[in-house]
């Protein structure tokens, strides 16, 4: 009798009809030989050993280099339940169409089976996967970005309760390109793509969309979220969650290596959490990734040194660069933001050689990184704690150039549920796309959020009333602009300022000042030392515009529409109270 792992191994063996399958283990031996694999058939390219060591270069097809969310499905028995948010087909229609699309996709090619663990193994909050695939650039990123291998197998054992993907990179026709999820059957199907989310299923399809819809069903939460530990001159850690939209500075904050003195950030995570109220009430949060999947161009020694620390540390697992642009005369990565000269002799991303007067930059704006968690110099002891880390705040954060303020706190869950429900973002090269619209993004979850988002707004009102001490919430805006559409606030390094402000305010050192919109700092409680701001702009980034902030209103009223009886009173009434505040002036 075979076991659940070998009949689903066997049914895509059958339907995809590869040439051989390779079942990943996960040992150091393993990857020597994958990357040996890939770098013979031209997938990869080594690059210079010794100022980046054990890393490979990886160029995706050009119509292939960020999620398509217009794509991406998800596929429940009544469209209700994948609301307005989502794409939806029905699950019948949908199988059939990606049974079609899978079927002999495999020809001559090797079949990976990737068994991977999301989570510390010995954690009750981790989860079994299995993703199948015919790419080995995404074999070799899930093996970095996920705990794979041998102790999945072990784990899965003889049970069937383990998350199945399907993926195959087909002929990276973006016309039979399609993410289809399947939260019902703990599946997702993943045609015609070999990037980033849209691949590696760990990722947004199983960690946040399937586990959002599973977190809905028991209880928890699945987050776009960091999760990082702030240790003040007091030697105390408190941690912290930050939900942000893509590419608008998770992984920056996650690795932040603060200005201030004396303050110093542990990373647990710099993509997605995983959160639980514990038996005390708290809320914990773990990360189930083992990796960062991380934006390259902006990421230098001066905004975020942590990270090109762990760009060049050594570990037996690779990295991965995608879609950079490389530096001719030493054969390494080069993006733009790297460095102020431009280098002389650059091959662009799709591998023409560049020219430096080029209005197209060299690296594509969502080139990235893929690199183990292990070889961050501030990854925190705290990354393999079972039960994870309690929560004293969480900080939502979208990319405005006007309206939202640098920093205001909610002034309690329900009114954090509300702020974090309302949230809007520009949308950013991440997806495929224009580039710069306000669209609203709740939680930042919009492209991610497994089920209907007005019962997804319920579930955290719901968490909300299991909790016993309860985490402060915030909002910041690192990306408000001057008239001259340059940024105001230096962002970055200089983020731990607002940081300090809001351990401040769980400490109950500082006051606030309460405003239409929530809490604000009063400004002279703000370190501000060492840095050249004018008055002026400091004013302008926490001011409340009243047009501007009507303007939002009429849009979250718009948004909420779409939501009909799905959007909980609670919020509704706190939009009607929002808008009375600004009308009666
Ligand atoms: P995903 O990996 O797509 O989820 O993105 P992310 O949220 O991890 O964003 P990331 O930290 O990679 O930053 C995205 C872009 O924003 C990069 O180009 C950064 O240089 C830029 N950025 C990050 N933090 C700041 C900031 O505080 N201020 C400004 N102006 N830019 C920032
Ligand atoms: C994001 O878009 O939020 C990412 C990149 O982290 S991807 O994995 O492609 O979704
Ligand atoms: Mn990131």
């Amino acid at each position: 009798m075979k076991n659940a792992f070998e009949t689903f191994v066997n049914e895509m063996k059958e339907l995809c009809k590869p040439k051989d399958i390779y079942i990943m283990n996960g040992s150091q031996e393993e990857a020597k030989e994958l990357i040996n694999i890939a770098k013979t058939s031209k997938v990869i390219n080594e690059l210079n050993n010794e100022k980046f060591p054990n890393s490979y270069y990886h160029r995706s097809n050009p119509n292939d280099v960020a999620r398509t969310e217009h794509l991406t499905f998800v596929c429940t028995s009544l469209k209700k339940q994948a609301g307005p948010n989502n794409n939806w087909m029905c699950p019948k229609t949908a199988k059939e169409k990606m049974r079609t699309l899978f079927n002999g996709s495999m020809l001559n090619r090797t079949m990976y089976v990737i068994p991977f663990i999301m989570g510390t193994p010995d954690s009750q909050y981790a989860k079994n996967c299995v993703q199948i695939t015919d790419s080995i650039y995404v074999a070799l990123s899930m093996r970095i970005m996920t705990r794979t291998g041998k102790q999945a197998i072990n784990r899965i054992g003889n049970t069937n309760d383990f998350f199945k993907g399907i993926h195959s990179i087909g002929d990276v026709n973006p016309n039979k390109r399609f993410i289809m999820h399947f939260p019902e059957d703990n599946l997702v199907m993943s045609f015609g793509s070999g990037y980033g989310g849209n691949a590696l299923l760990g990722k947004k399809c199983y960690a946040l969309r399937i586990a959002s819809y599973l977190g809905w069903k028991e209880g928890w939460l699945a987050e776009h979220m960091i999760i990082i530990g702030v240790q003040t001159p007091d030697n105390k850690i408190l941690y912290f969650l930050g939900a942000f939209p893509s590419a608008c500075g998770k992984t920056n904050l996650a690795l932040l290596e603060p200005i201030l003195k004396n303050y110093k950030i542990w990373t647990l995570g710099d993509d997605i959490a995983w959160i639980n109220v514990g038996k005390d009430g708290r809320l914990y949060a773990i990360n189930p990734e083992s990796g960062f999947f991380g934006v390259a161009p902006g990421t230098s020694l001066k905004t975020n040194p942590v990270m090109i620390n762990t760009l060049k540390n050594k570990n037996f697992f690779p990295t991965l660069f995608t879609n950079t642009a490389i530096n001719t005369d030493d054969n390494t990565p080069w993006w733009e933001g790297m460095s102020q000269k431009i280098p002389n002799n650059l091959i662009n991303w799709r591998g023409e050689k560049y020219n430096k007067f080029s209005s197209e930059s060299a690296a594509h704006p969502n080139s990235r990184f893929t690199v183990s968690i292990y070889n961050c110099p501030t990854l925190s002891k705290e990354y393999n704690n079972p039960n994870g880390v309690p929560i004293s705040g969480i900080i939502f954060g979208g990319r405005r150039r006007n309206t939202i303020p640098l920093v205001y706190e909610a002034e309690n869950w329900e009114a954090g549920v509300f702020l974090a429900s309302i949230m809007g973002s520009e949308t950013t090269a991440a997806s495929s796309g224009t580039i710069g619209n306000v669209r609203r993004d709740p939680m930042a979850m919009l492209p991610f959020c497994g089920y209907n988002m007005g019962d997804y707004f319920q579930h955290w009102l719901n968490i909300g009333k299991r909790i016993i001490h309860y985490p402060k919430i915030f909002m910041v805006n690192w990306f408000k602009k001057d008239d001259n559409n340059n940024f105001m606030w230096p962002g970055f390094r200089e983020n731990s300022r607002i940081i300090k402000w809001m351990i401040d305010r769980i400490n109950n050192k500082v006051g606030a000042i309460k405003t239409k919109i929530g809490l604000l700092p009063n400004i002279n409680e703000l370190v501000l030392d060492n840095l050249k701001i004018k008055n002026e702009t400091l004013k302008k980034l926490f001011e409340i515009n009243t047009n501007e902030w009507l303007k939002e209103i009429e849009m979250i009223e718009d948004y909420y529409s779409k939501f009909g009886d799905k959007i909980p009173v609670e919020l509704s009434s706190f939009l009607k109270k929002l808008k009375n505040k600004f009308i009666k002036i």
